[in-house]
Order: C-alpha cells, then sequence, then structure tokens
C-alpha cells in the first residue's frame, strides 16, 4: 500500500506533512533564506546537512530531554516524528550577544529582563547563558518577552521547566562544538507536550537555521560575527548592490559550490562523521 502524506504546513525552508494520527513528517528542502528572503537558487545537499545534524543532536541530547524522532528517512532529508501539542514559545538561549539581544541591548541595557553589565560590545560572550523566550510570529519576527510573559503563556512550572532543559541543552551542545572550532552563538528550541502531558523537544535542534554557528577561530567581539554558513551567500548579495526585497538574486555556480561545502564542513566537524556515510546510510549519525 503506497503511503499517503498530507501537507499540513509551510516553512520558509521545509515543509511539514502528516503520515497519521500520530506522526508528521518534517521535510528539509535545500532552499535557503538570506536577508530573510528565500534565494530562487538552491544549495545542494543544504536539507541533508540540517536533517542530519538535527538527529544526531538528538540521539545526543535524548538523557537530557526526550524529542519527537521517531525515524530518518533513507533519503536523508525527511524525519518521521512523534505529533505533539507544541507550546507556544520560542525557547531561545544565547551564550553571546547579538541579533535582537544585541539590539534589545543597546536600547535598554536588558534582554527578556535580564538586565546585563554596562560596555558590552556586540557579539561579547555572555557571564553566563541567558534564556530569552519569543512569541512566535506567523510573519515577521518573533518578539522577544520577559519571563513573567512567559510564564503566562505556558505556566510557571511548565515555565521554569523549559528555562532548566534549555539551559541544560544549550551549555551541553556549545561545549561540544567549542571542542571542535564552533562557537554556538545562540540557539532556538521548539517544545511540545505528548499525550501524557510531558515536555519533549520537537522541530531542529542545533542545525545553523536555528543556531547562529561561529568560527572560533576568526571571533571578534565588538562587531557582528562572519555565518560559518551564511557568510558567503551573504557577501555575495552584498556585491550587487540588492535592496534585500523579494525576490532575491540568482546565485552563481561558485557561490553555491561554496556555500555548500560550508554546510558539510559543518555536518563534518561537529559529528566527526563523513558526510558521503550519512548520504550513504543516514542513521549513522544516530550512534
Ligand atoms: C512544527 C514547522 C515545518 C512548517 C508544527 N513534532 C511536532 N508536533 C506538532 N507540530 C510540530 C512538530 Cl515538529 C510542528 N512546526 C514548525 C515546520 C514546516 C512549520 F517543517 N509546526
Amino acid at each position: 500500500m503506497p503511503e499517503t502524506a498530507t501537507h499540513v504546513g509551510s516553512g520558509k525552508v521545509r515543509e511539514l506533512y502528516e503520515l497519521d494520527d500520530d506522526r508528521l513528517l518534517l521535510v528539509a528542502s535545500d532552499r535557503i533564506s538570506t536577508f530573510d528572503v528565500v534565494l530562487p537558487t538552491e544549495i545542494p545537499d543544504k536539507g541533508r546537512v540540517l536533517t542530519g545534524l538535527s538527529a544526531f543532536w538528538f540521539a545526543r541530547t535524548r538523557e537530557i530531554v526526550p524529542n519527537h524522532l521517531l525515524a530518518l528517512r533513507a533519503d536523508g532529508r525527511s524525519t518521521e516524528c512523534r505529533r505533539l501539542e507544541m507550546l507556544p514559545l520560542e525557547c531561545v538561549v544565547r551564550g553571546y550577544l547579538t541579533g535582537s539581544g544585541w539590539k534589545d541591548y543597546e536600547a535598554t541595557g536588558a534582554v527578556c529582563g535580564h538586565q546585563l553589565a554596562e560596555g558590552l560590545r556586540d557579539s561579547d560572550k555572555l557571564p553566563e547563558p541567558i534564556f530569552t523566550p519569543a512569541t512566535k510570529a506567523q510573519e515577521g519576527h518573533d518578539e522577544n518577552i520577559d519571563r513573567a510573559r512567559a510564564a503566562e503563556l505556558v505556566g510557571q512550572e511548565r515555565f521554569d521547566e523549559v528555562e532548566r532543559v534549555s539551559l541544560e541543552l544549550y551549555g551541553f551542545a556549545s561545549a561540544y562544538a567549542a571542542e571542535r572550532g564552533i562557537l554556538l552563538a545562540d540557539t532556538k528550541f521548539e517544545f511540545g507536550l505528548d499525550e501524557v502531558g510531558r515536555l519533549v523537544l520537537g522541530d531542529e535542534a542545533f542545525t545553523p537555521d536555528s543556531s547562529r554557528f561561529w568560527p572560533a577561530d576568526e571571533y571578534e567581539p565588538g562587531r557582528p560575527q562572519p555565518s560559518f554558513d551564511k557568510q558567503f551567500v551573504r557577501d555575495y548579495c552584498e556585491t550587487l548592490g540588492w535592496d534585500k526585497t523579494p525576490p532575491g538574486p540568482d546565485l552563481p555556480d561558485e557561490v553555491v559550490a561554496g556555500s555548500r561545502a560550508r554546510y558539510v564542513e559543518a555536518f563534518e566537524r561537529l559529528t566527526g562523521l563523513d558526510f558521503d556515510a550519512y548520504l550513504a546510510d543516514p542513521d549513522v549519525v544516530l550512534g
């Protein structure tokens, strides 16, 4: 019997299908977005790199918190996952001050209610990682919120649990990545609840689309850092004088190849695995 999968959602670069009442299929495409615009040119295997990295981290963090991963498909880009009741919260952890955290700090001296020392610069390492929740926006950017607002959305007990688990996940993965020359500046989790109300990590985990990966050897606080994966594409787009509104530009072959190489390098450095071994048998990432 051929399987039927009903399309239930689209993200900028991913698709979501329903397999049955209990299971979803998450498919990572090779689309890439830059400056919030999806480009017309794909990066071959980008979706496989992201799916493989997520599965790698899900396998290594399951003792911290259970996750939605049920199986990887042989195509390397599709994940069968448990259907959860998702919490209405983006769970962000920041170890470095950049992006919207840096903007909020510049304006107010605080991020999501965390009052920070004076005189911090863009991309400075924080004295300790902070949990900076946001609300999920249907369109446009997520809105940073303070802990009181987040606790209203999910309840105080659940808030305390997602904060503790998020900080533990970030601590584990950022230490692991730093040993391999990659700084995990910040990361975003989405959690859900299973049928008995247990907290489960859903969506994706520590991919370059949900986290900022910085090459450690180029780290220099006081300026925005080059992104491990996207800087190549951003730099090219900046040469064009493109106004960053849709449609985005086509990418030339050498930019596509350079970008693909960066994704594959991130995969190989973080997992210690050969990317071709992943393509031959995606389950290698599960260890
Ligand atoms: C994830 C998203 C994507 C569009 C819903 N395990 C789960 N259970 C219930 N819902 C979700 C998950 Cl992962 C869920 N999203 C985000 C992903 C395309 C939206 F690939 N939405």
